[in-house]
């Protein structure tokens, strides 16, 4: 079977799935319509029919137990084993602060909160395990805990959210001629006197690109683990950090001082960096930060190097006074579909930007289709660039095969967040789409439950 059409077998199941929760939020919305009408306090002000029906009998509340639940991720809601997460705590990230004194009370603030935090965490899981800390982009803590420790830990009063830790994808980027770079350089614009992070699998600063030696044996004979006098910073890449290592995934993150761009799993940073601001690049007058979170041995980026890259590119030199912070940091790297209420990076961009660094961010590379924006490239104040299309590109579609009047191939989305894919990606089973006379085809009123079944979903099928 040809992924296509493994494509459209799934997106059956999909448009099933979803209609189903539409059905179910219906139903509930009328019930609630019922109890009312048989309550209502005749001398309140008269709300619009439309609201009135929708009116609850009494307000709705939340005991301790649901409110604490809100704050995990409906990811981690029943998860179990070793999670990786983020938890978020109520104190304001440094930041937010107004000023550097506001800032500085702020990160004390965040140090008493985290301390607590981590305690209370170990508490409950004593193997729980601390994969960092963020004080000025979030407030935040990084673990790797068991996740039967998480409805407890999400009930502290300290925590905000607890959200898993998403790993990154690298995307790849077009050339500099397509988006006219030429003409910006003829214009005297080459990009001096700017810094520019790079958030990805390091640079390799030996490449004459950036004005290193070029020759390999300058990179071979480099030990990835340690800088050698002499070889790094240099005049281009006038610093960095690899909060990854040359190992992880296979391994735990392995920092290291030196964020040279090595391993068969690497080239991507290196990449990146040469087309900003490589000798032939966009701006090739910027200076680089190289910060090393992606992955020597495969495609991959930590969640957690790269939440700690943004803390870093916020404050270089680690003194808690944001002044050093780079101009821009660039994230070609991006997880699909992304939603921002689920991704702390999204956050830390944000709070990066009101100390006055602008992130760019990819926007995707998943091809000319509907709500493929990905995250970081969705926070509020990323300049996201979109890449629209790439030979790999597919084009997810639903197959229709009965009744013959609509039969046919359409348009459709998987999401992350849909049923869980076979290992062939086929799931088929039945579709809801209007009532049988043709109306209703948004779903916005119940559906007739008539006698044929065709809108009645049935049990999944997987093929
Ligand atoms: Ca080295
Ligand atoms: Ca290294
Ligand atoms: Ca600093």
């Amino acid at each position: 079977m040809s992924r296509k059409n493994a494509l459209k077998r799934t997106m059956k199941l999909l448009v099933l799935v979803g209609l189903l929760a539409l059905t179910a939020s219906i139903a509930l919305a009328q019930e609630g319509a019922t109890a009312t009408r048989g309550e209502r306090n005749e001398t309140a002000r008269p709300l619009p029919a439309a609201i009135e029906g929708l009116k609850l009998d009494t307000p709705a509340t939340a005991d301790a137990e649901a409110v604490a639940a809100r704050r995990l991720e409906p990811s981690l809601r029943g998860a179990t084993g070793r999670q990786r997460v983020i938890v978020r705590l109520t104190q304001p990230a440094a930041a937010e602060a107004a000023d550097a004194s506001a800032q500085g009370l702020a990160r004390q603030a965040a140090q008493v909160q985290q301390s607590a935090v981590i305690g209370a965490a170990r508490a409950l899981d004593a193997n729980a395990r601390v994969l960092g800390t963020l004080k000025i982009v979030l407030n935040a803590v990084m673990l790797d805990i068991d996740a039967a420790a998480l409805p407890a830990l999400a009930a502290d009063p300290n925590v905000a959210s607890i959200s898993l830790v998403r790993d990154y994808e690298v995307d790849l980027s077009e050339t500099v001629e397509y988006i006219g770079a030429t003409a910006v350089q003829e214009m005297g614009y080459d990009g001096t006197g700017v810094v520019v992070a790079i958030i990805d699998s390091g640079i390799d600063y030996t490449h004459e690109a950036f004005g290193g030696s070029g020759d390999p044996a300058d990179f071979a004979g480099n030990d990835p683990t340690i800088i050698e006098p002499g070889t790094f910073p240099t005049d281009k890449v006038i610093g960095g950090y690899d909060f990854v290592g040359s190992n992880w995934p296979n391994t735990a993150e392995e920092p290291d001082p030196d964020p040279i761009d090595d391993g068969a799993g690497g080239g991507h940073g290196t990449h990146v960096a040469d087309i900003i601001g490589g000798q032939m690049g966009v701006a090739p007058g910027v200076k680089f930060y190289a910060l090393k979170v992606c992955s020597s041995v495969s495609t991959s980026c930590s969640g957690v190097a790269m939440m700690q890259a943004l803390e870093f590119s916020v404050d270089p030199n680690g003194d808690g006074n944001t002044a050093d912070h780079v101009d821009v940091l660039n994230m070609s790297i991006g997880s699909p579909y992304g939603d921002p209420r689920y991704d702390d990076t999204s956050a830390a961009v944000n709070n990066a930007s009101a100390v006055g660094v602008l992130t760019v961010a990819s926007s995707g590379n998943s091809g000319d289709k509907p709500y493929a924006h990905g995250t970081p490239g969705a926070a509020t104040t990323a300049l996201a660039v979109a890449q629209t299309e790439v030979p790999s590109s597919l084009q997810d579609v639903m197959e229709v095969v009965a009744p013959e009047a609509i039969a046919g191939q359409y348009p459709a989305v998987w999401q992350p967040w849909s049923v869980p894919l076979s290992e062939s990606g086929a799931v088929e089973g039945p579709l809801q789409y209007g009532d049988t006379d043709g109306d209703n085809l948004d779903g916005c009123a119940p559906f007739d439950g008539d006698a044929d079944g065709h809108d009645r979903p049935g049990r999944p099928r997987r093929v």
